[in-house]
């Protein structure tokens, strides 16, 4: 009777008796639990939820599988509780934002006869993560001829948790400059845009500090900061001006050449003043090199070439 016939017969039935195993175990246990645990909690004790005899676990060889490159959970056989022993980091099993459920797979298995359980534990968010940027600071050259309603985008903050516990919005410090507005991407992601509110004036301030904070909408809330660091681009918006409307000059009939010339000097570095006996300024603010200074040389117009700041004119 032991044929090879009769051999596959069996072998077949077995593997049909198997499937209807796989096919009754298909129901799947769900259990849902908050990622970041301690290792030693008890998530839900199985005997109890899935009708087991629990001085039977032991013998029937109970097993624990995890689909996962982690051992996060553990059965205990003498009690059949469910418990942790490696913190499960959710950002860490679902690190694509796409979705927004997180879940670990496991299946039970027990021998005599063999029984399988499938179950699956949903991870919750928690908000363990803040904002962040991926750099300290934002540089931007601004020129100061730049319209007010001019838009620069800012880089976005970074918050691995998903759906509330992310970022949620923006703030910049206080600014009589500059303002915010906040945009969503298409994929639900937060990223600010800096608007110039008030034209630069870079002859009144030349550059301008400011803090773009992000926070997520987690509770308690999280945030992160950058630093923004505007510098303001020179533009030609001065013309030189004088400090007085008229001057005017004495000078003795006869006087020889270059009397009127004492000296110049150099007061720092770059930039030349004539000093004589009567003096005459022009301002201008621009920083720009190739300036002139002009200096009276008897009743003729010296100029002198000077590279940059205060071009003084002195008569
Ligand atoms: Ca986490
Ligand atoms: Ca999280
Ligand atoms: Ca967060
Ligand atoms: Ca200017």
């Amino acid at each position: 009777y032991d044929s090879g016939a009769g051999y596959m017969h069996r072998y077949v039935l077995l593997f049909i008796v198997f499937l209807i195993v796989r096919k009754i175990s298909s129901a799947v246990t769900h259990y849902t639990l908050p990622e970041e645990m301690k290792e030693g909690t008890v998530v839900a004790n199985l005997a109890t939820d899935l009708g087991l005899d629990v001085t039977t676990l032991t013998k029937r060889k109970m097993r624990l599988d995890i689909i996962a490159n982690k051992k996060y959970l553990d059965v205990n056989k003498e009690t059949g509780e469910l418990y942790i022993v490696e913190k499960i980091d959710r950002e860490h099993i679902c690190n694509t934002k796409s979705s927004s459920s997180c879940y670990l797979r496991l299946e039970i298995t027990l021998e005599n006869p063999l029984r399988i359980f499938n179950i699956e534990l949903e991870v919750l968010d928690m908000n363990d993560n803040a904002p962040h940027f991926r750099r300290d600071a934002i540089h931007l050259d601004i020129s100061e001829a730049t319209p007010k309603g001019e838009r620069f985008s800012l880089s976005n903050a970074v918050d691995p948790d998903v759906g509330t516990n992310s970022v949620k919005t923006y703030y910049l410090s206080e600014s009589e400059y500059f303002n915010i507005e906040i945009q969503t991407g298409r994929d639900g992601s937060k990223f600010a845009d800096l608007i110039l509110i008030k034209t630069l004036d870079r002859e009144k301030k030349e550059n301008h500090n400011l803090i773009l904070t992000a926070v997520d909408g987690g509770t308690p809330a999280r945030s992160g900061t950058v630093n923004i660091f505007v510098h303001v681009l020179d533009t030609n918006d001065n013309a030189p001006t004088f400090d007085k409307a008229a001057y005017n000059v004495k000078i003795m009939e006869n006087s020889p050449i270059g009397s009127l010339e004492l000296h110049h000097r150099r007061l720092h570095s770059g930039v030349q003043r004539c000093l004589l006996v009567q003096s005459v300024s022009s301002r201008d603010q621009e920083r720009k090199a190739g300036g002139e200074t002009a200096c009276a040389k008897g009743l003729q117009i010296h100029r002198v070439q000077h590279p940059e700041r205060d071009r003084t004119v002195r008569d």
